[in-house]
């Protein structure tokens, strides 16, 4: 992806009312595989440091741009940025038709974030993706300025698919006596989360229990602060009940936090963190010799669904298909051969309340059944451009989807012709369920090294290298990646093992993407693998350390495969960590259906089973108060997944991110931690040698192995595992959540409000305050 990043004057010209010229986007076309599918950068109305090129080029604006929106002036170095949710028109394409069948292209209207950009020649114009939002591009010491307008109807104006019992249209009405329970009335309530973000969780900062309701103009106010890291963070709906069909729908978009701060080498090691971007400048910010262009990839689950009218039922009926064989009207048009979810021509999908079950697409069987592919900033199966074999791309990939893990690999294409690839890709009708033969016969190379440098837009304190990226909901990573030859490769999402799946049930893998990568400039030394790209930091690390000894330590450090001064947040040791606390994510199936809930757990000494058992379980409740956390306190969180459903939760905090200290296998099941050993199988909470800690560099669970000592937001919490945390409370105080970030679970109940109270545990809320659950210590 080329520069996103837009150079304002501090006032610019258009402000106030602009007319909005079109709202109708066009989608992917069969052309777009040739062209790309860009993420535009959202206007901003000033000029950071780090925005003004030391090599006197200027950056170039995003190439496509269609509608546009009102504008706001903004004063002094305030960051603006205008954006609004409103139904948006558009296109997918359908990968399990052929591209010259109607069906190959479907059409749909989603809620979706419109933003500006800026075109060619300097105008504010919408961007031309529409259901990505536009990039938000910020820095550290910004104040960040935000106003949302929600333009979507009012629930008592929405029409459901389905009809009225007298048959005329069917309205929303009414709420439910749960707010746990799906209901077509929040559907267009929502409000903004900055995913990642260390800000207040207050007012109108970072304030996830605020709702901005239809109608509403509101803007928020992030102040990033000085010492903020920079790196790859994200932005998206987050109001409880329709967090999982606005984010379905394409509600999120890409939020970057840049930075040019050298890091301090003190006496005793580090004494500041710089920012990996001084070591990976990109192309023409700044003349280097060594650069490092990146791309930036947010991965969405676009569950959009056709349903079926009166008027098309009545025509089936006419045509002879007889009255109990028909569909019921408002259900979803499933392909009768595969059971995909299908658009006749004519049709527009959406991601609406069911007529029967509210959420009846965002169910974890809906998914899979779809047939849908996981999108790339808004574009299926397309190709990103401008890639040079030995050049080494910092990758941005952020899964930003709802229902689907992604095994992320990067596959030659060998043994076949590009050309018999895209005439594969164009004419198939396969569907999800054969999308790995065609991964198996077409990207038959071995999976290139990936290179990890930052999880969750947090610099890794030591470089990972591997051949998959597993990416769960709301995962960010950054990877460095050096194409080996020239040639097409493609963007795979590989199968993964059934356990390590949200779904417990994995998608065959499928192609998501393909590159065509330019024959390399120069002879390549050692392949292009990753051997080259961390040749290439340490020439970059040479050239763009000022300071000598920092130069030399910054060195060091990356022979012993180390970015201990990239990193911003210092170790938690031992004797640092001043309290404890235990969540235990359940998914229970009860005689009245399927509860959401968390709680927290307590050892006990078993054979043959979790040694923990779950108590205080229950549901988000909007009103109570579930943890009450000390400022200043630092505490070591142990995490479980239970319930009589047995499936994994990615755990999400917001405010302050964790370190991971080990992840520990426990189950006996298939095998007894202590291997062979008679005692194999009896548990003692107590007893550290009936674990397995598989968080290390060689930890036998791809899902964790390398993911000790690193810091992240959100972490997959495997059944038959205990994943230990420490956490600072740092300079924010507050109320906000922590949830299951597989989205329908979060609206469904798998959340909890946390309080960072002062150090005394008072901080004058007049809320009534209950407090739920095991508090203990801090
Ligand atoms: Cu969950």
């Amino acid at each position: 992806m080329r520069s996103q990043l837009i150079r304002r004057s501090t006032r610019h010209a258009v402000s106030g009312l602009v007319v909005f010229v079109s709202l109708t986007a066009s989608g992917a076309t069969a052309q777009d595989i040739a062209t790309l599918p860009r993420a535009a950068a959202m206007a901003r109305t000033s000029t950071p440091d780090w925005l003004v090129p030391t090599g006197g080029m200027e950056l170039a604006p995003p190439a496509q741009a269609e509608a546009m929106i009102e504008t706001d002036d903004c004063l002094g170095a305030d960051v603006c940025y205008d954006l609004s949710l409103r139904y948006v028109d558009g296109t997918f394409r359908n990968p399990s038709f052929p591209e010259d069948d109607p069906r190959g292209f479907d059409d749909v209207r989603l809620r979706a974030y419109a933003g500006l950009v800026l075109d060619d020649t300097g105008a504010p114009v919408a961007q031309n993706t529409p259901f990505v939002a536009p990039v938000v591009e910020i820095a550290p010491g910004d104040t960040f300025r935000l106003t949302f307008e929600n333009e979507l109807p009012r629930p008592g104006d929405m029409v459901l698919p389905g009809e009225a019992a007298n048959g005329g249209p069917l309205r929303c009405s009414g709420e439910p006596a749960d707010h746990n329970t799906p209901h077509c009335s929040s559907f267009n309530l929502t409000n903004v989360h900055t995913h990642g973000l260390w800000v207040s969780p207050l007012g109108n900062s970072d304030n996830v229990l605020l709702t901005v309701n239809p109608g509403i103009k509101f803007t928020y106010e992030y102040n990033i602060p000085n010492d903020h890291p920079t790196g790859t963070f994200w932005y998206h709906a987050h109001r409880h009940g329709s967090t999982a069909p606005q984010v379905s729908s394409g509600m999120a978009g890409i939020l970057l936090i840049r930075g040019n701060r050298q890091p301090v080498l003190g006496a005793g090691g580090w004494a500041l963190p710089g920012d990996l971007d001084v070591v990976l400048p990109r192309p023409g910010v700044g003349s280097y010799n060594v650069t490092f262009p990146e791309r930036t990839m947010l991965f969405q689950q676009i569950a959009y669904a056709c349903r079926w009218t009166r008027a098309q039922l009545n025509a089936l009926a006419d045509g002879g298909t007889a009255p109990d064989a028909l569909p019921a009207v408002g259900s979803i048009k499933t392909d009768p051969a595969t059971g995909n979810w299908i658009c006749d021509e004519g049709d527009v999908g959406g991601v609406e309340p069911g007529p029967v079950s509210a959420f009846d697409q965002l169910t974890p069987a809906a998914w899979p059944a779809s047939g849908r592919y996981t999108a790339i900033n808004g574009g299926i199966q397309q190709e990103q451009p401008g890639a040079v074999a030995g050049r080494v791309e910092r990758w941005r990939l952020i899964h930003g989807g709802v229902r689907e893990t992604i095994g992320l690999q990067i596959r030659k294409v060998e043994s076949q012709p590009a050309e018999a690839l895209r005439t594969r890709l164009a004419d198939s009708a396969e569907g999800r369920e054969r999308a790995g033969e065609t991964v198996d016969q077409f990207c038959s190379g071995e999976p290139i090294e990936l290179v990890r440098v930052a999880t969750d837009g947090l610099t890794r304190p030591d470089i990972l290298t591997g051949s998959e990226v597993i990416l769960q909901p709301a995962y960010r990573e950054d990877i460095l990646v050096s194409f080996p030859s020239e040639g097409t490769y493609c963007i795979v999402d590989a199968e993964s093992a059934a356990q390590a799946d949200i779904n417990v049930n994995d998608n065959d893998s499928a192609i998501l993407g393909f590159i065509e990568v330019a024959p390399a400039e120069a002879p390549l030394e050692g392949g292009g693998g990753a051997d080259h790209v961390l040749a290439m930091l340490g020439q970059s690390i040479s050239e763009t350390i000022t300071d000598p000894a920092a130069r030399d330590a910054a060195l060091s450090d990356l022979a012993d495969g180390r970015l201990d001064a990239f990193v911003k947040h210092r170790d938690i040791a031992d004797p640092e960590v001043s309290g404890h606390q235990t969540v235990g994510f359940a998914l229970n199936l009860n005689p009245t259906g399927v509860a959401f809930e968390i709680g927290t757990f307590v050892p006990t000494h078993v054979s043959n089973g979790a040694p923990f058992a779950l108590v205080n379980a229950a549901s988000y409740e909007a009103t109570r108060i579930d943890r009450v956390l000390p400022l200043g306190g630092v505490d070591e969180w142990t995490l479980s997944s239970f319930g009589s459903i047995p499936v994994g939760h990615p755990f999400h905090i917001h405010v302050n991110p964790f370190q991971i200290v080990e992840v520990l296998k426990y189950r006996p099941d298939p095998g007894c931690p202590s291997a062979e050993g008679a005692q194999g199988c009896d548990i003692d909470p107590n007893d550290p040698s009936t674990y397995i800690d598989v968080s290390g560099p060689d930890g036998i669970e791809p899902q964790y192995a390398g993911f000790k000592g690193a810091w992240k937001d959100t972490l997959f919490i495997l059944p038959g595992y205990l994943v230990k945390t420490r956490t600072r409370y740092e300079r924010y105080i507050g109320d906000f959540v922590m949830h299951c970030h597989i989205l329908d679970h979060e609206d469904q109940g798998m959340m909890q409000n946390i309080r960072i109270a002062l150090p005394d545990g008072k901080g004058g809320f007049d809320r009534p305050m209950t407090e739920h659950g095991a508090h203990s210590g801090g």
